[in-house]
């Protein structure tokens, strides 16, 4: 059987590619403007059919999102059957898929593709696919149901929902029926199995004040509404930012990556957040969160993803202790060069840790390797993966006291509240608020785990992002030229100073991060890491930034 060239190229003329533009799967696939992703989604249709096709006949997922990106951006990834991200060799095909310039070359290119990939196109293709709240989604969906009408692919359409919810979907799809069942393959199915196990989880604990939800006006406000009617009196929530209708309003001061950015409040909550109340923020599609409370002076105080790695790393450590399992099940997490100096020491000296590039990916990869892997990027953005030996283990052990076998079915309980997925911001906040509940924490108790190094984050425009080249888990530059030595002779000025620069991989920029012993220190380092990056990059004069230094 070969592939049905007809139905392609028919469906590909609809679709034209645009002379001009050259995309690249990223860091979390395909991302920029939303106006011109339209050949690039048929063109995911067809490779995602071809993906199932080559895992004979898994349902793989797509998703429409463009995250915490501004509102007219759009982009589009693809799920594997576990639901992970999509394994990396294909990430180069599909970058030269959606490049290739006319539909003749396109079909000559997809038939070296299905060739030198062995792939059996007789085989069934399954899909399902989802989007977020963007304006854009709905005609970027229609191109991607044309890529999977020329495949003949099965398709799912699960709607507008959160990036991790589909990828629950693509899991509790693929495990249906087996004995690796994550779950029912629906989204009531995803919010009873987190809901019961956290309902559970906080059975006879105090009463807290309500938590605060920042759903970045986008379809994190949905799915925190419905989650919310699960928790009827196990965690009072007040969302905010819920508009998704508005436009302009997603992500726009507010979400997340705004809160991480730019270290404060969405100026949204200010008026109301109280004194020690705590509060978090999802981003556009949900898959990342940043915890944060007001003391009692009213100051604003960012638990960010490195706070919960922390809160979340050593309460499983303690509940695995108190099992008797700590020989058996080794605990471990996955950093990236983002995480805080400060984070990275307090976990090393009393777990292993990983650095890894950034990307949930890499992140999500490394934690496998541990028998309970809690991985989260500085931004927010994580999960706990539990090895299947290890949930064998959990839900087999016969503990020989009472307080093991309280902490047994807590950990039990733990495990279903995780979506381990991939990094879910409503699960990562059930999993946050179990935590405080049983250790009886606050915003300020948690905080004083370990005190940040200030840190800063600075984006830098540049006209090639690409000339950017990392080593060592990206904390080291190696092109272009002397810039990492200049880098390296500046930070030695500054006490405890750590600075590196990557390329984004989801924004047309580069980003700079510093970190130093006191706010006036870091953001000095950073403006002058960033002005060294602008020059070096040969930025026009006239637009030079006037904050880099
Ligand atoms: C995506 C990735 C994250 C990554 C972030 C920023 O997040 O899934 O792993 O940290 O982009 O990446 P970069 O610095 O390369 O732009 P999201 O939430 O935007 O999907």
């Amino acid at each position: 059987m070969s592939l049905p060239v007809n139905d392609i190229r028919r469906l590909s003329d609809l679709h034209p590619k645009p002379q001009d533009i050259n995309y690249q799967y990223g860091t979390a696939g395909f991302r920029t403007l939303g106006k011109v992703l339209d050949s690039v989604l048929f063109r995911v249709g067809i490779l995602a059919a071809l993906r199932s096709k080559k895992l004979d006949g898994k349902t793989i997922g797509v998703m429409v999102t463009a995250s915490h990106n501004p509102e007219p951006d759009n982009g589009v990834k693809l799920v594997d059957p576990r639901g992970e991200m999509l394994e990396s060799s294909w990430e180069s095909h599909a970058t030269v898929l959606a490049n290739t310039p006319s539909t003749d070359e396109f079909i000559s290119a997809l038939q070296d593709f299905v060739k030198t990939t062995k792939i059996d196109i007789s085989k069934p293709a399954r899909v399902v696919y989802a989007r977020d709240t963007r304006p854009s989604g709905p005609a970027l969906v229609a191109a991607l149901e044309d890529g999977l009408k020329a495949m003949s692919a099965e398709g799912r359409n699960a709607g507008v929902t959160t990036t991790p919810i589909l990828h629950y979907l693509v899991r509790t799809i693929n495990t249906k029926g087996s004995k690796e069942s994550y779950g029912t393959d629906t989204e009531e199915g995803y919010y009873t199995k987190l809901s019961s196990a956290f309902n559970k989880l906080m059975v006879g604990r105090p009463p807290r004040p309500p938590l605060v939800i920042d759903c970045a006006n986008g379809v994190g406000a949905l799915a925190a509404r419905v989650l919310s009617r699960y928790l009827v009196n196990s965690l009072p929530v007040e969302l905010e930012n819920t508009a998704i209708d508005t436009p302009g309003a997603l992500n726009n001061s507010c979400g997340a990556d705004f809160v991480k950015v730019n270290q404060k409040l969405p100026p949204s909550l200010t008026d109301l957040l109280g004194p020690c109340q705590r509060g978090c923020s999802l981003d556009g599609d949900a898959d990342r969160l940043i915890y944060f409370y007001l003391d009692e002076h009213r100051q604003f105080h960012m638990l960010d993803g490195d706070k919960i790695t922390t809160l979340v790393a050593s309460f499983i450590v303690e509940l695995v202790k108190t099992v008797g399992l700590s020989e058996k099940l080794k605990v471990g997490v996955v950093q990236t060069a983002y995480a805080n100096g400060s984070s990275t020491k307090y976990l090393s000296e009393r777990l292993p840790v990983k650095c890894v590039p950034t990307g949930v990916k890499h992140l999500h990869h490394a934690a496998e390797q541990y028998d309970i892997g809690v991985y989260f990027e500085a931004n927010g953005h994580g999960t706990v993966v539990f090895s299947q030996p290890a949930q064998d283990l959990i839900f087999s052990h016969q503990p020989s006291t009472p307080t093991q076998l309280t902490a047994l079915t807590h950990l039990q309980n733990i495990l279903n509240v995780i979506n381990q997925t991939v990094g879910d911001a409503l699960s990562d906040m059930l999993l946050v608020e179990v935590v405080l509940a049983h250790k009886s924490y606050g915003g300020a108790e948690w905080d004083s785990l370990y005190t940040d190094l200030p840190n800063r984050l600075v984006k830098v425009v540049v006209p090639d992002r690409n000339i950017f080249k990392t080593v060592d888990a990206e904390r080291r530059l190696v092109s272009p030229g002397a810039l990492q030595n200049k880098i390296d002779e500046l930070v030695t000025k500054y006490s405890e100073g750590r600075s590196f620069v990557r390329p984004s991989g989801t924004e047309d920029v580069v980003r700079v991060y510093a970190e130093a012993t006191t706010r006036r220190q870091t953001d000095d380092l950073a403006f002058r890491v960033a002005g060294l990056v602008y020059d070096e990059a040969g930025g026009d004069r006239s637009q030079r930034p006037k904050e880099f230094l």
